[in-house]
C-alpha cells in the first residue's frame, strides 16, 4: 500500500515495527544520548510492554539497541511501564519505573546499568528488593504511576514525585524521599495538586533559568530559578504545565498565576502529544523535550501498517524571559544538519483571501522558517468575537487567518493548514491564536482530524514567525519562537510522494499580508540497527 508507506516518517524516530508510546529515562551518558521508550514487540497496538532502547550521538540520527527491560517478574509482569532516570553525583545511574504488578497494582521499581563502563547501557539489572514504592493508604491501585527524575534537597536526601489522583478527580502529585534510592518515606502534603483535572501522568518537575540563558541540572535551586511543573492528563490525553515556585523546605510548589494552574493552562503542545519528559542535557548545558506522538487513524490501518507511533524531534526547552509566562520550546540545533537545498521568498504580498504556491518541488521533507507582517488594511475592522481557533482556517476574520498549507496537492483537495488568527477584542487590541487545521487534510476514511491550537503572544516589536518541520505523516509547528507549539499527524491520499506541495494563504477578509521564508528541504536521518558486527568510526 503506496499511501501507507508514504505516512512512514524519514527523520523522526520510530521503532522498525510494532507499538511504541511514552518516551522514557531519557539521558546523556559517555558520548551518547539514550532513548527509551514504551514498546510493543509484538503488535502494532498497545501491549505487553516492555522498553525499548536506541541510542545516537546527535539526536537526529538513531541506533536501535535490544530491550532494556521486559515484564518478567510479579512486580512488572503486567508490563514496564514509565520512569525516568538520575545520574547521581558518584557517576552511578539510578533508573525508577513504574511496574504493573501480577494483581495489576503500580509500584514504583529501581533498576540499574550492569555495567557503567559500556557507554551502551546494554544491560540493565531489576533491584532485587523490588518494588521500593507502593501505593499509599488512600492511593487507588490502579492510579499510582510515572515517578520522575529525582531533585536533591538542601537537605543532602532526594526527591521523586509519582503522579495519581484523589477522590477520582483531583490530580496531584506526591513526594517521596530517599537517601539511597530503595528506601523511601513519603512526605506530607503534595507538590501541588488541582482539582478536576483528574488522574496525573508521566509528571515532569524541572527548574529553569529566569534570565532564559542556558538549561538547569533538575537539582538546581536558588535565586534566578523558577520551577515547570507538567502533568499529562489522562482524562484528556493532553500535557499541561504551569511556571511556578518550588518551596524546597516544604516541597511545595506553587503556580505564578493560579488562573493558568496546571490543567487548566497552557499546553506543551496544542496538538497530537502526549506523556512527555525532559532530561538536563550535561554535555550542551540544554534542557531537552521528548514527546510521543500517536497515530490518529484506526488501529485497523495501524495493524496494517505494522508500525504506530513516533516522538517528535527532541526540543530544547527555556523560559520565556520576555513574556515571563511561557516556555519556549525549539527543534534541538542538531536537526539543522539535516538541511539540504534552501529556497528564500522575501516580502511576498498575500491578498486578503488569496492562496500563492511556494515552487520548491516535492514538499514531504521540509523545514519552513517563515515571518508575516500585516501589510495594509483594506476593509475596516469589525471586532471579532475571541473564539480561539475557530472552525478551523475557513473561519474569516478582518485579520486572519493566514499562514501556511502543507501537503497539500496542487488542486488543494487535501491540505493542512498552519496559521495565525489574530482577533480583534472589544478594548481594540489583538488576540492571537496559533492553529492547525487538519480538516481537509485527508479524504482517507476512519482518520480523526481536528483543529488545534492555542493562545500565542505577539509583543509590539513582534511580527508573526513559525517554524514548521514538515516530516511525511507528521508535522510540528513552532509558532512565536516556540511559544505555542502543535504536533499533527496527517494522511493524504493524493497529495504524497511528488504531488505534495506547499502554499501561502491569507484567508483573511481585510487585510494583505507581506510574508518572507527559508525553505529548506531535508534529508532523511539514519535509523536502523546498531551494527554491532562492524566497525563504527
Ligand atoms: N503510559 C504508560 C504509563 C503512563 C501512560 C503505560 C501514559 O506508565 O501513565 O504504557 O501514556
Amino acid at each position: 500500500n503506496a499511501m501507507f508507506y508514504w505516512q512512514r516518517t524519514a527523520y523522526h524516530f520510530q521503532p522498525q515495527k510494532n507499538w511504541m508510546n511514552d518516551p522514557d529515562g531519557p539521558l546523556y551518558y559517555k558520548g551518547w544520548y539514550h532513548l527509551f521508550y514504551q514498546y510493543n514487540p509484538d503488535s502494532a497496538i498497545w501491549g505487553n510492554i516492555t522498553w525499548g532502547h536506541a541510542v545516537s550521538t546527535d539526536l537526529i540520527h538513531w541506533f536501535y539497541l535490544p530491550l532494556a527491560m521486559v515484564p518478567d517478574q510479579w512486580y512488572d509482569i503486567n508490563g514496564c511501564w514509565t520512569g525516568s532516570a538520575t545520574l547521581l553525583p558518584d557517576g552511578r545511574i539510578v533508573m525508577l519505573y513504574t511496574g504493573s504488578t501480577n494483581d495489576s497494582v503500580q509500584v514504583q521499581n529501581l533498576a540499574y546499568p550492569a555495567n557503567l563502563s559500556d557507554p551502551l547501557l546494554l544491560q540493565w539489572l531489576k533491584y532485587p528488593g523490588n518494588p521500593v514504592v507502593v501505593p499509599p493508604t488512600g492511593i487507588e491501585d490502579e492510579e499510582f504511576r510515572d515517578p520522575t527524575t529525582a531533585w536533591l534537597g538542601p537537605d543532602g536526601s532526594w526527591r521523586i514525585a509519582v503522579g495519581t489522583r484523589f477522590n477520582t478527580t483531583i490530580g496531584t502529585a506526591l513526594v517521596f524521599q530517599t537517601t539511597n534510592f530503595s528506601d523511601y518515606e513519603l512526605l506530607d502534603g503534595v507538590l501541588h495538586a488541582v482539582p478536576g483535572t483528574g488522574m496525573w501522568e508521566c509528571v515532569d518537575f524541572y527548574p529553569v533559568a529566569i534570565n532564559g540563558s542556558v538549561g538547569l541540572d533538575t537539582t538546581a535551586l536558588g535565586p534566578g530559578i523558577k520551577h515547570v511543573l507538567k502533568a499529562s492528563l489522562d482524562d484528556t490525553k493532553v500535557d499541561h504545565y504551569a511556571i511556578g515556585t518550588y518551596d524546597m523546605i516544604t516541597d511545595k510548589w506553587t503556580p505564578d498565576n493560579p488562573e493558568e494552574d496546571v490543567g487548566i493552562g497552557l499546553k506543551v503542545d496544542y496538538g497530537r502529544y502526549y506523556a512527555s519528559k525532559t532530561f538536563f542535557d550535561q554535555s550542551k548545558q540544554r534542557r531537552i523535550l521528548y514527546g510521543w506522538v500517536n497515530e490518529t487513524d484506526s488501529e485497523a490501518d495501524d495493524l496494517e501498517k505494522g508500525w504506530a507511533s513516533i516522538q517528535t524531534i527532541p526540543r530544547s526547552v527555556l523560559y520565556d524571559n520576555k513574556t515571563g509566562t511561557h516556555l519556549l520550546q525549539w527543534p534541538v540545533e542538531e536537526v539543522e544538519s539535516l538541511r539540504l537545498n534552501a529556497t528564500m521568498f522575501k516580502d511576498v504580498v498575500v491578498e486578503a483571501g488569496s492562496v500563492v504556491p511556494l515552487d520548491i518541488g516535492t514538499a514531504t521533507q521540509l523545514d519552513i522558517l517563515a515571518e508575516f507582517e500585516i501589510e495594509t488594511l483594506v476593509l475596516n475592522s469589525t471586532e471579532d468575537e475571541v473564539s480561539d481557533c475557530g472552525d478551523g482556517a475557513v473561519d474569516r476574520s478582518t485579520y486572519g487567518p493566514f499562514g501556511v498549507l502543507v501537503i497539500a496537492d496542487d488542486s488543494l483537495s487535501e491540505l493542512t493548514p498552519i496559521y495565525f488568527r489574530p482577533l480583534n477584542t472589544s478594548d481594540g487590541s489583538l488576540e492571537t491564536y496559533f492553529c492547525a487545521d487538519e480538516t481537509r487534510s485527508s479524504k482517507a476514511p476512519d482518520v480523526t482530524k481536528r483543529v488545534y491550537g492555542g493562545k500565542i503572544p505577539v509583543l509590539d516589536d513582534e511580527n508573526y514567525n513559525m517554524r514548521v518541520l514538515v516530516d511525511h505523516s507528521v508535522v510540528e509547528s513552532f509558532g512565536g519562537g516556540g511559544r505555542t507549539v502543535i504536533t499533527s499527524r496527517v494522511y493524504p491520499t493524493e497529495a504524497i510522494y511528488g504531488a505534495a506541495r506547499l502554499f501561502l494563504f491569507n484567508n483573511a477578509s481585510g487585510v494583505n499580508v507581506k510574508a518572507t521564508l527559508k525553505i529548506w528541504e531535508m534529508n532523511s536521518a539514519f535509523i536502523r540497527p546498531f551494527p554491532f558486527e562492524e566497525t563504527l568510526f
